[in-house]
């Protein structure tokens, strides 16, 4: 390591020792944590299979060059972007990311389609996570998938789903690291409908079934994620907030919260210590809403830190799946993982080395003027000195040297496509 790099750390590392912070053991800790990298990033949410074009309410904008038309073309991005990124991680996978050369429909899905994406996570020593794929889809009517009122539309996403959650058992058996599988549906209307309640429990009837067969929680964890409205789906969402959290926490499933599926001002960062207190693990999709659910790129914001704060503050790393969901096709798309895989990261950093305790202290003794005044110095405190010396420290470029990296792939492979 540059010895530069290494005595701006040890400088650092005294500053915040003299507030009772390690940063040695806070980098040990933070070496920990596993980031969902989301694979549709990659190509628009395109996906192999059935790629028809994008529906269900989310919309894909730009049209960088490069995207990845093939699994090993994802790979092979997906690699580029975890070398810059510090640290081991999960790749999060779509039901239409299938790796297979047969024709196969979304309810006839099995573990075998999967196959090379498992040998890759093994030979890379990454964890998967799975989504079924409710949207995209001549099954997806009416605005309504897995809530349609004609059976044999509901039926198929059961299968669907049923079948997703066998992948996930699969991916957790074979790489020893659980598989959140999560599951949301675009289900809703664009005006406002007369019988809001009749969709709902069809929703609910069909995950009974979804989740009705025992699969080893060690292998595969259910998530279901709310979502308050879509393009086209403005007035109603079948799996609201309300819809989600109740049938989770009713059936022992994850909340997913995504930071985009709120009311604009409404954070997911506040939600989380109360969430938590429900004996509900959590999984994240860690976005950025740009005055709707826009899946703007995850940049170092207040929201980003704050999530990342009461992650660290309330100790929930452990019962927490942090997963990224964003796709923005206006830029480098292997750039766009790193930007924001590199901030939730740093933003984690940040946040284990707050003095926590102290600044508890002072707000445990109403002593606020202390508290507001150690929270604003601590914004210049010098976490970059850390941050630098924990991408060398982890093999990967230091500050924004990832980028000629980027700028050299996109030279040589993405520009060729
Ligand atoms: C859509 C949800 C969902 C999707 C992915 C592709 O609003 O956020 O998580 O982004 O499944
Ligand atoms: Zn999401």
């Amino acid at each position: 390591m540059e010895a530069k790099l290494e005595k701006r750390y040890q400088e650092a590392k005294e500053i915040y020792a003299g507030l009772g912070v390690d940063t040695d053991a806070v980098l040990a800790k933070l070496e920990q944590v596993k980031i969902s990298l989301h694979c549709w990033q990659g190509d628009d949410v395109r996906g192999f299979i059935n790629n028809k074009s994008l529906s269900g309410g989310i919309s894909v904008t730009g049209s960088y060059p490069g995207a990845a038309r093939t699994p090993d073309e994802l790979r092979q991005d997906l690699e580029k972007a975890l070398s810059l990124i510090p640290g081991k991680h999960k790749i999060n996978l779509h039901a239409i990311y299938a790796d297979t050369d047969e024709e196969v429909e979304l309810d006839k899905l099995k573990p075998q389609h999967f196959a090379r994406w498992v040998e890759w996570a093994k030979k890379e020593g990454l964890g998967l996570d799975f989504n079924p794929t409710c949207f995209s889809h001549p099954k997806f009517q009416n605005g309504l998938s897995i809530s349609h009122p004609d059976a044999d539309i509901r039926n198929f996403w059961i299968r669907h789903c049923q079948a997703s959650r066998k992948i996930g058992e699969y991916f957790g058996k074979e790489l020893g690291q659980t598989c959140v599988t999560n599951y949301w549906f675009p289900d809703g209307s664009k005006d406002i409908p007369v019988d809001r309640m009749a969709p709902r429990k069809r929703m609910k009837a069909a995950l009974d079934e979804v989740f009705s067969a025992d699969i080893n929680p060690a292998y595969n964890l259910d998530a279901v994620e709310s979502k308050l409205f879509g393009i086209g789906v403005e007035s109603y969402v079948v799996g609201s907030h309300e819809f989600c959290m109740g049938y989770a926490l009713k059936n022992n499933k994850l909340v997913c919260l995504d930071a985009g599926h709120f009311h604009p001002t409404e954070t997911i960062s506040n939600k989380l210590s109360a969430v938590a207190l429900f004996d509900t693990d959590i999984l994240l999709h860690v976005s950025r809403p740009v005055r709707w659910d826009s899946d703007h790129v995850v940049i170092m914001d207040d929201e980003l830190q704050e999530i990342a704060h009461e992650l660290v503050r309330n100790d929930l790393l452990g019962k927490t799946h942090i997963g990224l969901d964003y796709f923005d096709a206006s830029i480098n798309r292997v750039a766009a993982w790193v930007i924001g895989a590199r901030n939730m990261i740093k933003a984690l950093l940040r946040a284990m080395l707050e003095p926590t305790a102290m600044l508890a202290e002072a707000e445990a003794n109403f002593d606020l003027t202390t508290r507001l005044a150690m929270l604003e110095e601590l914004k210049s405190y010098p976490f970059g000195a850390v941050w630098d010396y924990y991408s060398a420290k982890m093999g990967v470029p230091v500050r924004e040297a990832w980028l000629q990296e980027v700028k050299q792939y996109e030279a040589e492979v993405l520009s060729k496509r």
